[in-house]
């Protein structure tokens, strides 16, 4: 049970009921990058799960009890609990639910995997600059900077010899910035992997995952997403629906 689609919901809506025995829940927004870290997860691992969209351009009253910082994602356990910050709803569900396990046994390659992630801190809030910047031609610093950034990260893979940032197989590190490169075509900032070839193979590795390939969303969509959100617009999270 999933419902990763459902439209979203916002002030005035009914608070939903506790969450089912066997059941983790999800609060997200399809768009969110971050909350798709978390839904990546529990996919890959398989975990039975429920997806409750909201809306946050016109927030339901309720939410805020889930978290106070009103932000997406937030786990919520059939006993009530809440986790939320997405590397620690991914941490959490690593932990909770052994099976296929997503981050490594060994200390120091989930310390690497931590430093990569580290590393990887500067790209979200550049990526979001550029996003909001309206006249493009004034992006060109911020472009640089991103791409200096996205150079490290091709440096971790050309040092570690491997298709993923953990080895040869796709591991937690992936699917914790992953959302990020899904959205360079739709924010035209392909560029920035023009001269980054290991990091080129591993994006298009990653879209052959079936995990990552079941949660992709099309180019024209984020862009129809990207409008209505920076318009403020409460129908920017349903958009497409
Ligand atoms: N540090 C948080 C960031 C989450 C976040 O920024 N989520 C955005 C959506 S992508 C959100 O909920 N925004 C609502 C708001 O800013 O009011 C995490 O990793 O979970």
């Amino acid at each position: 049970m999933s419902r990763g689609s459902a439209r979203s919901r916002g002030k005035g809506s009914a608070p939903p009921g506790p969450v089912p025995e066997g059941l983790i829940r999800v609060y997200s927004m399809r768009f969110c990058l971050y909350a798709q870290s978390t839904r990546l997860v529990l996919t890959a691992k398989g975990i039975q799960h429920e997806v409750i969209n909201i809306n946050l351009k016109n927030k339901p009253e309720w939410f805020f009890k889930k978290n106070p910082s009103g932000l997406v994602p937030v786990l919520e356990t059939s006993q009530g609990q809440l986790i939320c910050e997405s590397a620690i709803t991914c941490e959490y569900l690593d932990e909770a639910y052994p099976e296929k396990k997503l981050l490594p046994g060994d200390p120091y390659e989930k310390a690497c995997q931590k430093m990569v992630f580290e590393s990887f801190s500067k790209v979200p809030p550049l990526i979001s600059r550029i996003l909001r910047t309206q006249n493009k031609e004034d992006c060109s610093g911020l472009k640089e900077e991103l791409h200096k950034e996205i150079t490290k990260l091709e440096e971790v893979l050309t040092d570690k010899k491997t298709t993923f940032f953990g080895g040869n197989s796709l591991s937690m590190i992936d699917y914790l910035i992953w959302p990020w490169f899904e959205r360079l075509e739709a924010l035209e900032l392909n560029e920035c992997v023009d001269h980054t070839p290991a990091l080129k193979l591993w994006m298009a590795a990653m879209k052959k995952d079936p995990t990552v390939s079941s949660l992709l969303t099309d180019v024209k969509t984020f862009q129809g997403f990207f409008n209505l959100y920076l318009q403020n617009s409460p129908e920017a999270c349903d958009y497409g629906l």
